[in-house]
């Protein structure tokens, strides 16, 4: 499912009103994970704490966001510019892909706290697409 114009103008408008708050957006997003999906926490397991708020969770939230800003930055291409974190995740971190799904919808969710009034139905999908298009792009080495 690949992005209109008017999407990836939506995703940009959107992620340059959260980007000053990345970190923060990142680490609820991952914290949320964790709780809401306790099998996410597998991968994690040599971290120790993963309650919310702690600090290995709140940095690898800033981590997520911070390459997802570099995604947006590179949205013509978001497949080419996945492909080392794919080969990694894949092949390295052995991450189960259903777990970007995962995570993406943890991202959504966070985007309509923050941004209720911005986070419109048609900013809605367009991020959703978006999403759907990372986690493709991480996908891509698992053959
Ligand atoms: Ni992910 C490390 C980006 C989803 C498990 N991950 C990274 C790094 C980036 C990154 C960037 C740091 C790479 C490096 O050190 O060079 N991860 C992303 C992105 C998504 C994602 C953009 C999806 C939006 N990762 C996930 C998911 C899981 C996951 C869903 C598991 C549930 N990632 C990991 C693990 C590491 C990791 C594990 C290594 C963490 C560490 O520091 O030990």
């Amino acid at each position: 499912m690949s992005l209109s114009d008017k999407d990836k103008s939506l995703v940009k408008g959107i992620w340059a009103k959260a980007e000053g708050k990345a970190a923060e957006l990142g680490a609820e997003a991952v914290a949320r994970m964790l709780v809401a999906y306790p099998q996410t926490k597998t991968y994690f397991s040599q971290w120790g704490d993963l309650s919310p708020g702690s600090a290995k969770v709140k940095k690898h939230g800033a981590t997520v966001m911070t390459a997802l800003g570099q995604v947006v930055k590179n949205i013509d291409n978001i497949t080419g510019f996945l492909s080392s974190l794919s080969e990694l995740h894949a092949f390295k971190l052995r991450v189960d892909p259903a777990n970007f799904k995962i995570l993406g919808h943890n991202i959504i969710l966070v985007f309509a706290m923050y941004f209720p009034a911005e986070f419109t139905p048609e900013v809605h999908v367009a991020v959703d697409k978006f999403l759907q298009n990372v986690a493709l792009g991480l996908s891509e080495k698992y053959r």
